[in-house]
């Protein structure tokens, strides 16, 4: 092979001097800097323990997110009114697969394995997003999920394509454009839907009163019930807390549903001039943890789907991995 010529060193008859490993507080110091300076931390860097954790705590529930995000509007692909509207479906759908595996994959870059994630979803012991619990009653779910869901979910994760560690930064830009279609095809259906019958717009506004409040909470706690986002901004993982990412998603929104002809059901939602920003109502989060929880109107269906789709699925897994043990030692007896 010629390429081994390349493998010489230059020095070749020197004597080289091991690289002596640096101490702990050495690798902090320069992971420090590195963060401080804005700098991206990439897998073969040193990293502390906790920072390893975090990364692979947040970004594995956002790939369960991702993956367990493809039921509640999987539910309508069979009885989507259209064709255009099907193939629509079909391909976000997918996408959001793509999503959950790229994902993985940038988890499996922190040394964490994927039958390890996908063993902490089954068993319950992972989170997934609180949203993807309630149920998706009439078409009018699906668009209101592209517009609202996926609206909150790009305003989450834009400023994660920033976030310092590499392979997650550069997942999300990827995810964020594909979302950013996701959302304005959410939005399109209600466009039409509303110049409708007016059954179909009681349908849009009926979703847009079941959704509205789960968006909200989507962002996560109030910063200050919030245990992990003070060290996660330092980290430069979170760039901007969930409060406000809330705000920004309230503030962009409301002059989308006043385009729609929608009422957002929020009594106290009204223009701060002081603030510069919408004020809004409570949010309920007893609720909301009570669906983290696991006691949400769907999380066992949810749970038992994905459970089932890993045990139905095992056969391909199998059949990949004898394909590949195949391809390997065809490769070793043409190279011997
Ligand atoms: N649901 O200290 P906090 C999507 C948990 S999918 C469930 O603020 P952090 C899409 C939180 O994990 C959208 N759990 O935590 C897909 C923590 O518990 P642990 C998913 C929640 O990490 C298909 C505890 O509450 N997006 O886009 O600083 C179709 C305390 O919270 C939720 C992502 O995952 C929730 N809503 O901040 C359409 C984005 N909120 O882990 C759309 C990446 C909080 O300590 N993740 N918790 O046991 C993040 O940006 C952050 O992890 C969060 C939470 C903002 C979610």
């Amino acid at each position: 092979m010629y390429t081994q010529s390349f493998n010489v060193p230059d020095d070749a008859g020197k004597t080289v001097q091991p690289l002596k490993a640096a101490e702990p507080a050495e690798l902090q110091a320069r992971f420090d800097e590195r963060i401080d300076a804005d700098g991206r931390i990439e897998p073969q860097d040193w990293m502390p323990e906790a920072y390893r954790k975090t990364l692979v705590r947040q970004i594995s529930q956002h790939a369960h997110s991702e993956i367990v995000g493809m039921l509640p509007e999987g539910n309508w692909i069979s009885r989507a009114p259209s064709l255009k509207r099907k193939a629509i479906l079909i391909a976000k759908v997918q996408d959001e697969g793509g999503h959950g595996l790229y994902l993985y994959s940038a988890a499996e870059t922190l040394g964490t394995g994927r039958d390890q994630m996908l063993d902490a979803l089954h068993t319950g012991k992972a989170k997934y997003s609180s949203i993807f619990n309630y149920p998706t009653l009439t078409w009018a779910d699906v668009g209101v999920i592209g517009w609202l869901v996926d609206g909150a979910a790009i305003m989450n994760q834009i400023p994660l394509c920033r976030c310092s560690y590499g392979p997650y930064a550069r997942a999300m830009v990827r995810v964020c454009k594909e979302e950013s279609f996701h959302q304005r095809q959410g939005y399109e259906a209600l466009l039409v839907m509303m110049q409708g019958t007016q059954a179909q717009k009681d349908m849009v506004q009926d979703a847009v009163n079941r959704w509205w409040w789960k968006c909200l909470a989507m962002f996560g706690p109030p910063d200050a019930d919030s245990p992990n986002s003070a060290q996660g901004m330092r980290w430069g993982i979170k760039r901007i807390s969930n409060d406000d990412l809330r705000q920004k998603f309230v503030d962009a929104t409301v002059p989308q549903a006043q385009v729609l002809g929608v009422t957002l059901p929020d009594p106290d939602l009204k223009w701060n001039e002081a603030r510069g920003h919408y004020d809004y109502g409570q949010i309920d989060w007893d609720e909301f943890w009570a669906t983290v929880n696991g006691h949400g109107p769907c999380n066992h269906e949810r749970l038992a789907t994905r459970v089932k789709a890993h045990h139905d699925g095992q056969w391909v897994r199998d059949a990949a991995l004898a394909h590949a043990r195949k391809q390997q030692q065809r490769a070793l007896k043409e190279a011997a």
